[in-house]
């Protein structure tokens, strides 16, 4: 593995971001006036052929292991390959940048041709944009997720919104996995890993920082809560033993029985729009 080339920069007057070709990894976002507001783990490799811990990871061609269970590298081949920068646009109040990742059939555990192209628009807010298209001859189907890391001051005091009545799968380690059905606002008091049936807004409310993180979604059925707590962030060497209380994931994604189906010439569009007030 090689450390990776510097991260690109997207400067506008409302923000600065920051975002590798590897992976097409926005690593950091910073509107003027806050504090950062994606998390990063001290420990994160930047390599090439290791993943990122932190930022906004793309989960692509699937999420985790697959709807198989055994597919590998986990959340897909997406976020460790070097993305193609296509330029920026600016704006008087904020930048975009695109990326492209182009699939000719022959990846590894997806022998289907694709394009993925990737706007990141950082500004007063942060919005994402993943687009995959069917450039081949038959149907396919994938799994995505916009692995969002948020920084919090402490996610024992956080509160979720949004999520009330929604049903998720839960996967943290000895879990019943379920289905279950959210009762209320989502609050962390140990390992959560939480695959939830939800198209709607979600608030994240941080008494610490005395701020709320909202997330928008659009084209995503499904929206993941996770954080490690303590076994699960020491057992990745890339994750901090005591980083686990600063940070929480709050991710679209489209998973399961929620996967995309492009016919041939189709494509779908994964957004992920993050404000703070
Ligand atoms: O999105 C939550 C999750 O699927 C967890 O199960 C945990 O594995 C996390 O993703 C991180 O995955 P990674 O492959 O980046 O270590």
């Amino acid at each position: 593995m090689t450390a990776l080339p510097a991260p690109r920069t997207l400067t506008s007057p409302s923000a600065v971001a920051e975002v590798f070709d590897h992976g097409a990894h926005v690593v950091s976002w910073t509107p003027v006036g806050t504090a950062p507001v994606l998390w990063m783990s001290a420990a994160s490799a930047f390599e090439t052929g290791a993943p990122i811990r932190g930022g906004v990871p793309i989960c692509f061609p699937w999420f985790g292991a697959g709807r198989s269970k055994d597919c590998a590298p986990a959340h897909g081949f997406a976020r460790l390959q070097a993305w193609r920068f296509l330029g920026e646009e600016r704006t008087p109040e904020a930048v975009r940048g695109t990326w492209e990742l182009a699939g000719d059939g022959t990846s590894a555990g997806f022998a289907y041709p694709f394009r993925a192209t990737y706007e990141v628009r950082a500004g007063a807010s942060l919005d994402l944009r993943l687009t995959v298209t069917n450039t081949g001859t038959e149907t396919f189907s994938y799994e995505e997720a916009l692995h969002t890391y948020l920084a919090v001051g402490d996610v024992r005091q956080v509160v979720v919104d949004g999520l009330d009545g929604a049903s998720y799968l839960d996967k943290a380690a000895g879990a019943d996995a379920g289905p279950h059905r959210q009762q209320g606002p989502v609050t962390i008091s140990a390992e959560t890993d939480r695959v939830y049936a939800s198209t709607g807004e979600v608030r994240l409310t941080d008494p610490v920082w005395e701020r709320t993180l909202t997330v928008t979604k659009t084209g995503s059925a499904t929206t993941v809560v996770w954080n490690p707590w303590v076994a699960k962030a020491a057992a990745m060497p890339d994750f901090g033993d005591d980083e686990w209380p600063g940070m929480i994931c709050i991710e679209a994604a489209n998973a399961l029985d929620d996967a995309v189906v492009l016919a041939p010439g189709e494509s779908h569009t994964l957004g992920y729009l993050l404000t703070v007030s």
